[in-house]
């Protein structure tokens, strides 16, 4: 998986001169370096599938849809069929007393297919102002979610569901 994750960082950096800072942002060691540059601009992006509460934190959950924001930026369609994850999926805490993001909380995301049969479990790592990963939605219908995050300020859960239509 780290391997997986790796390729798929070095991958964008490749299409980081044909698409704009939203890209830059998915870069895992983006969040690290150069943490809240980028962040409020791709916080904005994709369809939001959650909004509530996970522990002590405000949670937002938004999926980016890779392949339909790479070919509005012009990538080509060769390009994004070599894109490992299709998708893309962003956790957003939010510390209800003073409104800032939780930067320091980490966790996972367990999804399970329109099958109930398959389930996979990613981790969400630090990436600007959210926690995110890239995650593969293989076909269209119900897909079930449990995050799991974690950090100084203490943990919790949130769970939701989305249909992918295509
Ligand atoms: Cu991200």
């Amino acid at each position: 998986m780290k391997g997986r994750t790796r390729a798929g960082a070095i991958f964008l950096a490749a299409l980081w001169t044909a698409v704009p800072a939203w890209v830059l942002a998915m870069d895992p060691r983006h969040g690290e370096t150069d943490q809240g540059k980028t962040g409020g601009a791709m916080e904005s992006l994709g369809e939001r599938i959650f909004l509530g509460k996970a522990g002590p934190w405000e949670a937002e959950a938004r999926l980016i849809d890779m392949k339909t924001q790479l070919e509005k930026e012009g990538v080509s369609a060769g390009a994004i069929a070599k894109l490992a994850a299709k998708h893309h999926l962003m956790v957003i805490l939010t510390d209800p007393k003073t409104r800032r993001p939780a930067v320091d909380a980490v966790g996972e995301v367990t999804i399970t297919g329109p099958d109930r049969s398959s389930s996979s479990k990613v981790p969400l790592i630090v990436m600007g102002e959210h926690i995110g990963s890239d995650v593969s939605l293989p076909k269209p219908g119900e897909y079930r979610f449990h995050v799991t995050v974690e950090g100084r300020g203490g943990k919790g859960s949130a769970s939701f569901s989305y249909r992918l239509k295509r």
